[in-house]
């Protein structure tokens, strides 16, 4: 594998993000490589996945690979989407996944973390939800992992600020389940996540998902989601979605006018 690097220890999975030069961007060759790697775990009977960059990084992840981002009029976080894909593979794996954060993470890292089961961090990590700084149609599942984790008005600050919430607020608006001093990152996740592995597979591989089907059981009328759908290609088919694309690949301010 070229983007991560993968470990089995006993009946826990590790997968471990190893593309520094992009800033474990969520590139499609990454993403392609963190889905066959889950599914390899499931073979194994892997009980927990634990999430993680390398242990000297700045940046955890730095969300989606905007170079890779469809070009205006097309939606950019369609249904095959790899990060989509990646996503739906998380929620699904029969046990827990723990996203274990050293570094910041941004934008579709941010809402990768929030799809985990549970994430454990140190004061390095910084979490940022970013579509509103690139002009993004994001989309309603995706909003979902925020409004089902979190209070609304605190996920509602997160999208529209656009700004990385530190570790210390983190742990108090229930983005962390844990933060531990950097030394012990490791070993906290792996004590956890070996605890974890001493219970009832089938019972824990159940109550996952339960948890899954209920979070995901939101109704939503189809005219509704119809109507979601359409304001969503306003979005993507708006001129500030491209400002935003191309002012960040040209490393300046974007200018946006509500168009
Ligand atoms: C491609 C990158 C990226 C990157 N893609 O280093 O959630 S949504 O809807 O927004 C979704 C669409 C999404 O996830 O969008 C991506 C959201 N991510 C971000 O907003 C983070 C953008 N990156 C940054 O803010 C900085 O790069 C951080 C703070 C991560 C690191 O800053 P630092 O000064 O250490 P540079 O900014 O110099 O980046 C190093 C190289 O990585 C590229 C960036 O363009 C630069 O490329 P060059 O070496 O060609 O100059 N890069 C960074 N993030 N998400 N490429």
């Amino acid at each position: 594998m070229q983007f991560i690097s993968t470990e089995q220890r006993g009946k826990i999975g590790i997968i471990t993000f190893d593309n520094p030069t992009k800033m474990n961007a969520l590139s499609e060759g990454l993403l392609d490589e963190v889905i066959p790697a889950l599914e390899d775990f499931k073979t194994k009977k892997c009980m927990v996945i634990i999430l993680r960059a390398k242990p000297d990084v700045k940046v955890w992840s730095a969300g989606h690979d905007i170079k890779e981002l469809s070009k205006p009029g097309r939606d950019p976080l369609f249904y095959e989407n790899a990060l989509e894909k990646t996503l739906r593979a998380i929620e699904a794996y029969p046990g827990p996944v723990i996203a274990m954060v050293h570094g910041s993470v941004w934008g579709g890292a941010c809402d990768l973390a929030m799809t985990c089961d549970m994430v454990i961090a140190d004061p390095t990590a910084k979490f940022a939800i970013t579509p509103v700084k690139i002009g993004v149609a994001y989309n309603t599942w995706g909003v979902l992992h925020f409004a089902k984790r979190l209070q609304p008005n605190i996920a509602k600050e997160m999208f529209f600020t656009a700004d990385p919430v530190s570790a210390e607020r983190a742990i108090q608006v229930g983005i962390l389940n844990h933060l531990v001093p950097v030394e012990q990152l490791e070993a906290f996740t792996m004590e956890m996540a070996q605890k974890i592995t001493c219970n009832a597979p089938l019972s824990i591989s159940l109550i996952k998902e339960q948890f899954r089907t209920l979070q995901n059981a939101t109704p939503i009328s189809p005219i509704d989601f119809e109507r979601l759908q359409g304001l969503r290609r306003t979005v993507y088919d708006s001129k500030d979605y491209n400002e935003g694309v191309t002012a960040f690949l040209e490393k300046r301010k974007p200018i946006y006018i509500g168009e």
